[in-house]
């Protein structure tokens, strides 16, 4: 025994001495997967993630020994360059979207361009630079084994195959070993790729990478396979889920009007009636929410397409896609649309936008969804003030009465969507284009105005002055369009296109500042406001507005509500109607439910953490049941797998050209 120990222990010391540069490769390329869990979802210590990263890494790896010593640090060198670049890609892209990068974005990666300063300001962090000491320590040790002869020893040894194949065998059983923990849950979500938080803490960053890559091709491999049972997912659930038309007190109240829809980028719900120094930050949108109908609980519900996907989903009551986004990977398959319902009852249809109409692949899917004409950049508007990422709301809007005006003369109705930018980050252009403080004025003992720098030259500070901004342009549309006479037959709905993605740590300062100390207070403090993922999540909702100048509706609706709720409801009051929505009349429905792309959701009584299988009670007097979170949990997920079934598998248009097939079989047969 004694003997068979010395053995093992010379034997590991020489094993340990002559590979010194795998080794270094593997943990430092496991630190990082480590590092990336650290900044992101947190589970660090937990042991699947940390079993699948080095089963990859050793895969990976062992083909390493193929390679004759003295160049293999060129291999193990590009491999841990990959892994660092896969980490820093993710972990910059968790700054923004607390989700995970993804390759079916490559597509729409040169938008990066036009977003760029978006990215230093906001998102690059010091803890990005961390993942680049793992290549930089593997450079060094590479560098320290080649003065102390270490390649010319180890050549000598010659068991390059054998180790290639032990490592390979030692990965495999690791590999083995994680696949026995998985569960049938985490199988089906590694599949779906959609809760990609869930993915990378039970899959770890690699395998979620890899997995990424393949479920990438989706758009273009899916397709042909798998149909069948696309089809009967689809079927069965429009058999079990129909969408009668409604009939209440809203129906057909504005069948005839004139539809303008303003998608207010990155306005955010909770500014509404909020004063800074008694000053409001949002006065017209505050008048119109009183005036018209008001939405207090409404959610966007978009994916890694941002605005395209809260215009995707406002205009056909389907979910993003699971996987890259509709409007670049699936923008040539068939939806039903606002637009194109309008059209069917003689509207014209049109959009309009300050920014240049290929972003977001706009010009080819604006067509699709049934626009008539969509109106865009230098083609269109005189690009004669910018702000930010380009034309200002203000100039924008002043730019587009006379147009809709022109529309009306030509049209007996319209249906139109502006789409605002000044409001986008960064909003540190905003600076001398209004006079709104967000310093915090007060009296001192002396009865002198003074003041403390409270959210001055702060992100969020920034982000208010500029809603005040895009509040004054909304302001000034509404009195040009009154000018123009364009309002009496005319219905305005306003609509945040999702939050503005501010960090936590800016909410912190704008609840618990005190400026008579100009410091944070301390988390001990009785009035200290937390700001943890819950507060953050459903401070994320945004304002609805349908307003009409003709009809003051007055009515706060606080119901939850989300972005695929807007077409059947708006269907209701304009009398149109769409089969496949998955939202809701939201005064046609009992308990509502906004499910998120993630697989979250949200129902007046709970949100739902999907990713981590726990939630918020919302009314604390009244707990919710089992059997509650599952069926909600169940109407998330089947609700996010249809859509991404009519998506990719075009089931819509096959579906209407079954239903045709059908009707002339039955014509022939009868005649
Ligand atoms: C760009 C604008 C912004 O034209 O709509 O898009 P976003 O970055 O919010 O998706
Ligand atoms: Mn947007």
């Amino acid at each position: 025994m004694k003997k068979l120990l010395n053995k093992f222990k010379i034997n590991s010391k020489t094993y340990l001495k002559t590979n010194v540069l795998f080794i270094s490769y593997v943990i430092l390329s496991l630190l990082n997967s480590t590092l990336l869990r650290f900044f992101t979802v947190k589970n660090y210590f937990a042991i699947k993630p940390i079993i699948a990263d080095l089963s990859v890494i050793l895969l990976v790896g062992a083909l390493g020994y193929f390679i004759k010593p003295k160049n293999q640090f060129k291999y193990f060198f590009t491999w841990n360059i990959i892994f660092t670049t896969a980490c820093i890609v993710n972990s910059l892209y968790y700054t923004n979207y607390l989700s995970y990068a993804s390759f079916s974005l490559l597509a729409t990666s040169l938008q990066i361009v036009d977003v760029a300063d978006a990215v230093t300001e906001n998102i690059l962090e010091i803890k990005d630079f961390f993942y680049l000491l793992s290549p930089i320590l593997l450079f060094i040790i590479h560098k320290s084994l080649k003065r102390k002869d270490y390649y010319e020893k180890v050549s000598k040894i010659e068991v390059g195959k054998i180790r290639a194949l032990n490592t390979l065998v030692v990965g495999l059983i690791m590999l083995g070993f994680f696949i026995s923990m998985l569960t049938a849950v985490d199988i089906s979500r590694l599949n779906k790729q959609w809760n990609r938080e869930y993915v990378v803490m039970q899959f770890g960053i690699y395998t979620y990478q890899i997995n990424d890559a393949i479920a990438s091709l989706k758009p273009q491999i899916s397709p042909l396979f798998g149909y069948d049972d696309a089809a009967k997912e689809f079927r069965e659930y429009y058999d079990k889920n129909t969408r009668e038309k409604s009939n209440n007190d809203y129906t057909n109240i504005f069948k005839g009007k004139n539809l303008l829809m303003i998608h207010a980028e990155s306005i955010q719900q909770f500014l509404i009636d909020k004063k800074i120094n008694g000053v409001e930050v949002t006065p017209n949108l505050n008048k119109l929410s009183k005036e018209g109908l008001y939405f207090s609980n409404f959610y966007a519900q978009e994916s890694v397409g941002t605005s395209s996907d809260s215009e995707f989903t406002l205009n056909t009551s389907l979910m993003p896609a699971s996987s890259g986004t509709v409007f670049v990977s699936y923008w040539d398959r068939e939806y039903v649309s606002t637009p194109k319902l309008l059209k069917e009852k003689g509207y014209y249809t049109f959009s309009m936008h300050g920014n240049n109409p290929s972003f977001w692949n706009r010009n080819n899917m604006h067509k699709k969804l049934g626009y008539d004409r969509f109106y865009a950049y230098e083609d269109d508007f005189d690009i004669d003030e910018t702000i930010g990422l380009g034309l200002s709301d203000k100039s924008f809007f002043r730019q587009v009465v006379p147009k809709i005006k022109e529309i009306t003369e030509e049209n007996t109705n319209f249906y139109g969507t502006l789409i605002m930018l000044t409001n986008h980050t960064p909003w540190n252009d905003i600076e001398g284009k209004t006079d709104f403080d967000v310093d915090w004025k007060y009296k001192n003992e002396q009865g002198e105005e003074v003041s403390a720098p409270y959210l001055e030259g702060t992100t969020l500070g920034n982000y208010i002055k500029s809603v005040h901004y895009a509040d004054e342009a909304l302001g000034q549309l509404i009195n040009d369009m009154d000018a123009a006479g364009l309002l009496e037959d005319t219905v305005i709905v306003i609509y945040g296109d999702h939050d503005a993605k501010i960090k936590k740590s800016e909410y912190v300062r704008y609840y618990n500042y005190d400026p008579y100390t100009e410091t944070i207070k301390d988390k001990n403090d009785s009035d200290y406001v937390d700001v943890d993922f819950y507060s953050y999540e459903l401070n994320r909702k945004v304002p609805l507005i349908v307003w009409s100048k003709t009809n003051k509706l007055k009515t706060e609706v606080k119901e939850v509500m989300g972005m695929y709720d807007i077409m059947p409801t708006l269907g209701n009051m304009f009398d149109f109607y769409n089969p496949y929505a998955l939202g809701h009349d939201i005064f046609s429905i009992n308990e509502n439910v906004v499910v998120f792309p993630d697989g979250n959701w949200l129902t007046n009584k709970m949100y739902y953490n999907s990713q981590k299988e726990e939630g918020l009670l919302l009314q604390s007097d009244e707990p919710v049941s089992v059997d509650y979170i599952n069926k909600y949990t169940k109407i998330a997920e089947d609700t996010v797998s249809v859509s991404d079934k009519i998506i990719v598998y075009d089931l819509i248009k096959k579906t209407k050209e079954t239903d045709e097939l059908l009707e002339q079989y039955q014509n022939n047969k009868n005649k």
